[in-house]
């Protein structure tokens, strides 16, 4: 039975990708942050059969004994300050997880391999198989559209230039080392499970809230961006696809379809039967110092080498969305 270490256990793919895991036969081990991590609890009630190794992507060490003691087939590492405004606020923070924290993730299978620049991984021998959770943030003003693997980087955010180093080292010690190492290029993905601070799931819970009479109005930023999204459970099949193939690769993944967060909002809204001009307002304290107006995945590759198709359509998305955020609010679970 293969085993795999997921980094980002907590977080919205963490969760789907253990699910799918677990369902093709794998030993799922989880690393986890802090001495009282609040979302314990729900993993153990979500996912009992996860088991959890402690360790941060702060800290060489507590990597180094996780690759000891898991000793994984597979690595996928999830971790990062994913929310994009928060790494204007905490930029150094933001390059230490979300940059540095490949770095010593890779280096802890590095150690552990016994792999050195004088002893790269011998052709043909099984070593430990790594996925990085690259974004298509780090396309940021876009050069060409859509986007697809050989489309050059432009980072808009502090988040999207430590992503850039997170692919860029993912990639060196591929070829440094001959690890298996992959990046998925991934677009936005979204769920039930998305952080409240995103703005799909931001939408779906206040379409919810305001349906149910809860609240009234909702304060947005910018309603013209435009994202590819397609659902998370769909996005963590190409993460696993991606470390069966032959050789490592990178993979961009996304619908090939974008549509504006004010398009999000009209869909939402119009699935509890609201009008969304009633109650969107536009704060403009929550625009960004630099956005990135326009994403679309040219997922070819995947489709290809991967076999990869999305199963949920946008209008699909926001639906399972806004229907299970009314169940929450409602307080049905
Ligand atoms: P989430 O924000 O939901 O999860 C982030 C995870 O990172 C949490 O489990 C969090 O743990 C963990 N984490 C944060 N800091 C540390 C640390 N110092 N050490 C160990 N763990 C840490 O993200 P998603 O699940 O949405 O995304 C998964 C990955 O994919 C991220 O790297 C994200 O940047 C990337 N990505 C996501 C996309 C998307 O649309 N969802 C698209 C492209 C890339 P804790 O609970 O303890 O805070
Ligand atoms: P993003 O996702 O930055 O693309 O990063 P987010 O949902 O936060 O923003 C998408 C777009 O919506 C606009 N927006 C708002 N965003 C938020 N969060 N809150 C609002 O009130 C709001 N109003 C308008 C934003 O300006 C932006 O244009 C996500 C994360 O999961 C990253 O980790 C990942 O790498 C990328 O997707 C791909």
């Amino acid at each position: 039975m293969p085993t795999a270490l997921i980094t980002g256990i907590t977080g919205q793919d963490g969760s789907y990708l253990a699910e799918h895991l677990l369902a093709q036969g794998y030993d799922v081990y989880g690393l986890l942050r802090g001495q009282n991590n609040p979302k314990l609890q729900t993993l153990e009630a979500i996912l009992p059969q996860v088991r959890i190794v402690e360790g941060d992507l702060l800290d060489q060490a507590s990597l180094i004994a996780a690759i000891q003691r898991v000793e994984p087939d597979e690595v996928y590492n999830l971790a990062a300050i994913s929310f994009v405004p928060v790494s204007w606020n905490q930029p150094e923070l933001t390059g230490e997880v979300t940059g540095l924290g490949v770095l010593r993730t890779l280096e802890a299978i590095r150690i552990v391999s016994g792999i050195s620049p004088s002893r790269p991984r011998a052709a043909g021998r099984e070593g430990v198989r790594f996925y990085q959770a690259s974004s298509s943030e780090m396309f940021g003003k876009v050069r060409e559209s859509p986007q697809n693997e050989r489309t050059p980087f432009y980072p808009r955010s502090p988040y999207g230039v430590a992503k850039v180093y997170g692919h860029y080292i993912t990639m060196n010690y591929r070829e440094s080392y001959g690890l298996f190492a992959c990046s998925g290029i991934l677009f936005n993905h979204e769920s039930p499970r998305r952080g409240l601070e995103f703005s799909t799931r931001k939408i779906s819970r206040a379409t919810a809230r305001i349906k149910l009479g809860l609240q009234k109005e909702v304060q947005l930023g910018n309603l013209d961006s435009k994202r590819d999204w397609g659902f998370a459970g769909d996005y963590v099949r190409a993460m696993h696809l991606m470390l069966q193939q032959p050789e490592p690769d990178d993979y961009v993944v996304g619908t090939g379809e974008a549509h504006s967060v004010r398009d999000f909002a009209e869909l939402a809204f119009r699935c509890v039967g609201l009008n969304w001009a009633d109650h969107v307002r536009v704060d403009p304290q929550l625009t960004r110092p630099a956005e990135v107006d326009y994403l679309r995945a040219d997922a070819t590759k995947a489709r290809q080498k991967l076999g990869w198709v999305p199963t949920v359509t946008f209008e699909g998305l926001v639906q399972m969305m806004v229907e299970s955020d009314l169940r929450l609010e409602s307080g049905e679970r």
